[in-house]
C-alpha cells in the first residue's frame, strides 16, 4: 500500500491521523460538491491539528492520504468502482481504480495502523432485510476489524432498529456523542437509544483504549447527531425517502446499487437541501473525530 509520506510521519511519531472514504466522493455525492466536500472535511481535520488520510485504490494499489489532485479525479472519473470486501482481491489483481466504503476503508486503515475514521452515515441491515437480506457488509466490518468509526448514525433508509440488533448481536459499542438517541444522519431524532452515551473527546479515548489494551478485537461506532441548524424537518426527509424507495422498487435497483440510488434520488426529491445537510454533518463528524484521534493519541 502506499502511505502518503506526511501521515506515515505521523503515524510514526504518534501524532493524530484521522481516516476518510472515497465512496462518499465517487457515489455519495454528485461533481463538484464532492470535491469541495472532500477537501474541506480534510481542512476541518488539519484545523483540529491532526493528519487526514483519504483512503481510495489507484490501478489497483490502496492509497492512504490521497492528494487533492487524486481526489478530484475520484470525484469526476467515470467507472470507478464502489468497492466493498468481496470485491478487494479483484479490484487488487486487475488493478482497477476503487471507491472505498466503509469496510474497506476500516480495512485499509486498520492495516496502515490508523484507529480513528470518519464519515457521514454507514451501511446497515436495509428495509425489508427479511426478504431480500440485504445488510451491508459494512456491520461484519464493524463486528470484527479493529476502528473506531465516527459518522451521524445510519440514514432512514434503513431498517434502524435492525441495524442495532445486528450490531448488538456482532458486538459493536453503538455509542452517542452527547446523546443518549441514536442520531438519524439528516435528522438528530431516530426515537431509539444508542448503547451509551459519550459526553467527550477525552471519554471516548478511554473507552478505545480499554477495548484495545483488553485484546477485544472489532470496531467502534460513534454516533454524533448533525447540529441542530441543519437538520432537516422529519416529515420532508422522511416523504423523500419512501418516495425513493418506492422508485427504487420499480426501478428494479438492487444489490450495491441501492445506496447511491437512493442518495441520489433523495438529494433531487428534496431540492439539494439533503445534500447540503449531508455536508454539514460530515464537516461536524470530522471535527469530533479529530478530538477523539487527539485524546487517544495522549494516552495510548
Ligand atoms: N451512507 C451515506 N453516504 C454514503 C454511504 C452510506 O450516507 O456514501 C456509502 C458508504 O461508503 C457506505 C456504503 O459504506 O455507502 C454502504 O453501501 P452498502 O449499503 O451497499 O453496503
Ligand atoms: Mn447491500
Amino acid at each position: 500500500m502506499k502511505i502518503n509520506p506526511e501521515v506515515l510521519l505521523a503515524l510514526k511519531e504518534n501524532r493524530p491521523v484521522v481516516a476518510l472514504e472515497s465512496t462518499i466522493i465517487s457515489h455519495g455525492m454528485p461533481y463538484p460538491k464532492n470535491v469541495q466536500t472532500a477537501l474541506e472535511v480534510e481542512k476541518v481535520i488539519r484545523s483540529h491539528g491532526a493528519v487526514p488520510a483519504t483512503i481510495g485504490i489507484i490501478d489497483g494499489e490502496p492509497i492512504v492520504g490521497m492528494t487533492p489532485d487524486e481526489i478530484e479525479e475520484f470525484g469526476k472519473r467515470k467507472g470507478v468502482l464502489k468497492v466493498s470486501r468481496r470485491d478487494l482481491p479483484v479490484v487488487y489483481a486487475k488493478k482497477l481504480w476503487g471507491a472505498t466504503t466503509v469496510a474497506t476503508t476500516m480495512i485499509i486503515a486498520n492495516q496502515a495502523g490508523i484507529e480513528v475514521f470518519v464519515t457521514g452515515g454507514i451501511g446497515g441491515v436495509h428495509r425489508g432485510a427479511t426478504e431480500t437480506m440485504d445488510i451491508s457488509a459494512d456491520l461484519q466490518e464493524l463486528a470484527k476489524t479493529n476502528v473506531t468509526v465516527v459518522c451521524a448514525g445510519a440514514k432512514a433508509i434503513l431498517d434502524l432498529p435492525l441495524t442495532l440488533e445486528y450490531l448488538e448481536t456482532m458486538g459493536v459499542p453503538v455509542l452517542g456523542y452527547q446523546t443518549e438517541e441514536l442520531p438519524a444522519f439528516y435528522n438528530s431524532h431516530s426515537g431509539l437509544k444508542v448503547d451509551y452515551r459519550v459526553d467527550d473527546a477525552f471519554e471516548m479515548a478511554r473507552i478505545i483504549k480499554a477495548k484495545r489494551d483488553n485484546k477485544l478485537t472489532g470496531g467502534i461506532l460513534l454516533t454524533n447527531p448533525i447540529p441542530e441548524q441543519y437538520e432537516m424537518k422529519k416529515e420532508v426527509i422522511d416523504n423523500a425517502i419512501e418516495t425513493a424507495l418506492k422508485k427504487m422498487d420499480e426501478e428494479g435497483i438492487k444489490g450495491k446499487e441501492c445506496t447511491p440510488f437512493l442518495l441520489k434520488t433523495i438529494v433531487e426529491l428534496t431540492g439539494g437541501d439533503s445534500l447540503e445537510s449531508n455536508i454539514k454533518l460530515v464537516l461536524n463528524n470530522a471535527a469530533v473525530g479529530s478530538e477523539v484521534a487527539k485524546e487517544y493519541c495522549k494516552i495510548k
